[in-house]
C-alpha cells in the first residue's frame, strides 16, 4: 500500500500526462483532455470515499459527508486546468493533495465534523478565453453575461462552450453554496517564486494576492508590399506593437512591484513579404496594490495613443479580466500558520504575485492559501518542480490543519 505521499506522486505524474499536445503537458477549458483529466481525477476522488460531480461549467466536486447533517462545508481545491506546455505541480498538486489527505482521514477512520469539498476547476489560467477564473467564477455564482461572450481562436464564445458541455442547453449557475454554509476555502498552491526557495522553506503561508488587469489589445495600420513601400510612407502596426512592448518593459522596470507582459501575439495577414496591417495582443499588468496597478493601465493606455497618432495606426484595448488585490482571511490563515509551525517549526507569510482561484473564491468565503516552494521559483515551465520532500511536509499541514479544524470546531 504506498504511502499518501508515493499515492500523490504517483497521481500527479499520471495526471501530467494527460495533454492536448503530443509531446508537452497543455490542457484548456472543457478541451479532449481537460475531460480525461476530470475522469481520471474523480477516480482518484472515488478511491478517497468521496463522491464526486461535474457541475455546468465543467468543475469537478468531490464530496465528504459528515455525520452531521447541519455542519458547513470546507472547500479545498485548485485548477486542473494549465498553460501551454505547463509543469505538472500548477493547479493539479492543490486538487491531488487533498485528495491525499482525504484518503488518509479514512484510512485513521478521523470524522470530521464538517462536510468536505474537494474541488478541481475547470478554468482558471485563461488560456483560451483570455480571462482567468471562468470555473471558480461558475462555482460560486459570479460567471458574468460579459464573460459569456468571449471568444476563442475559433471564434467560438465562451457560452457556446458551455451550451456544448451541457447538451444544448447553458445558463449561468447560481453558487453551489450559500455564504453561510461554508467554513472558507483553502489552497495548496506552488509559490511560482523564489522566495521560499531564498529562505529555506518548503511551505509558507499567503497573505496577499495581487490585482491583475488582462487586456487584448488590436491594433490596425495598412498592409503594402514589403519590397516596394518606402518606409516613411508605411502604417506598420507590428511595428507600433514593438514601440508600445519596449515602452511596457520600461515602465515596469520603473515602478516598484509592478509586472506587466505581453504573452501572445497574432500578426495579419501573417506574409514575411506584407507589412503588417493588424496585430492582436494580450496585455497583463500585476501589483499587490491596486491604485498604483490602474495608475499604470492609465499611462499604458496614453501611451498607446500616442503611438496609435504618430503612426498613423489605430489601437483597441478590451478588458478581458480584472480582479483587484485580495486579502486572505486572518482568522483561516492564523489556523493554516499554526499548523505550518507545528510540522516546519516557523512559518513565513508572503504576497502572491500569481492569480489564483482564491481570489474568485474570497469574494464568496473566507480563504487561506498554502505555498510550496518551487525550485528556482519556476512555473509556467516544464521544468516546474516541487520535491516530494516538500510535498510531504505540505501533505503533513494539511492533516494537521483539518484535524486541529475538527477539534476547534
Ligand atoms: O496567471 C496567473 O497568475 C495564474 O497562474 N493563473
Ligand atoms: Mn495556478
Ligand atoms: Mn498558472
Amino acid at each position: 500500500m504506498p504511502s499518501p505521499l508515493q499515492q500523490l506522486q504517483l497521481w500527479l505524474d499520471e495526471l501530467g500526462q494527460i495533454s492536448d499536445e503530443p509531446g508537452r503537458l497543455t490542457r484548456t477549458f472543457l478541451s479532449p483532455a481537460m475531460t480525461r483529466a476530470v475522469e481520471q481525477t474523480a477516480s482518484y476522488m472515488q478511491s478517497a470515499g468521496l463522491t464526486t460531480r461535474v457541475d455546468t461549467v465543467g468543475n469537478l466536486i468531490g464530496h465528504c459527508a459528515s455525520s452531521a447533517p447541519k455542519a458547513k462545508t470546507l472547500l479545498l481545491g485548485s485548477h486542473l486546468d494549465t498553460v501551454r506546455h505547463a509543469g505538472k505541480y500548477d493547479g493539479p498538486l492543490g486538487v491531488l493533495l487533498p485528495i491525499a489527505v482525504m484518503a488518509e482521514l479514512q484510512r485513521r477512520g478521523v470524522e470530521l465534523p464538517f462536510h468536505v469539498e474537494v474541488v478541481g476547476f475547470s478554468e482558471e489560467e485563461g488560456v483560451r478565453f483570455a480571462s482567468g477564473y471562468l470555473g471558480s467564477r461558475g462555482f460560486t455564482g459570479q460567471l458574468r453575461r460579459r464573460d459569456l461572450e468571449l471568444r476563442d481562436g475559433a471564434n467560438l464564445t465562451v457560452r457556446q462552450v458551455l451550451e456544448a458541455h451541457n447538451g444544448g442547453v447553458f445558463r449561468r449557475p447560481k453558487a453551489a453554496h450559500r455564504r453561510r454554509d461554508l467554513l472558507g476555502y483553502v489552497e495548496v498552491h506552488i509559490e511560482q517564486g523564489p522566495v521560499l526557495e531564498a529562505k529555506g522553506l518548503a511551505v509558507g503561508v499567503v497573505s496577499a494576492i495581487a490585482g491583475q488587469s488582462r487586456f487584448k489589445l488590436t491594433w490596425r495600420g495598412k498592409a503594402g508590399h514589403a519590397g516596394t513601400t518606402p518606409m516613411a510612407l508605411r502604417r506598420d502596426a507590428f511595428a507600433g506593437v514593438a514601440e508600445f512592448a519596449v515602452a511596457v518593459e520600461a515602465l515596469a522596470r520603473g515602478t516598484r512591484g509592478l509586472v506587466a507582459t505581453i504573452g501572445s501575439v497574432q500578426v495579419a495577414p501573417g506574409a514575411s513579404n506584407v507589412i503588417p496591417s493588424e496585430v492582436l495582443h494580450t496585455l497583463d499588468v500585476r501589483h499587490a496594490d491596486d491604485h498604483t496597478r490602474l495608475l499604470a493601465l492609465q499611462e499604458l493606455e496614453r501611451i498607446t495613443k500616442r503611438l496609435a497618432r504618430a503612426r498613423d495606426l489605430t489601437c483597441d484595448w478590451q478588458a478581458t479580466q480584472n480582479d483587484g488585490a485580495v486579502a486572505c482571511s486572518p482568522e483561516l490563515t492564523k489556523q493554516l500558520e499554526r499548523s505550518v509551525r507545528a510540522v516546519q517549526g516557523r512559518s513565513l507569510t508572503l504576497v502572491s504575485g500569481a492569480g489564483h482561484d482564491a481570489v474568485v473564491m474570497s469574494r464568496h468565503t473566507p480563504v487561506a492559501m498554502l505555498f510550496v516552494r518551487c525550485r528556482d521559483g519556476l512555473s509556467h515551465h516544464p521544468d516546474e518542480f516541487a520535491s516530494p520532500q516538500d510535498i510531504g511536509v505540505a501533505l503533513q499541514v494539511m492533516l494537521d490543519f483539518l484535524q486541529k479544524l475538527a477539534v476547534r470546531d
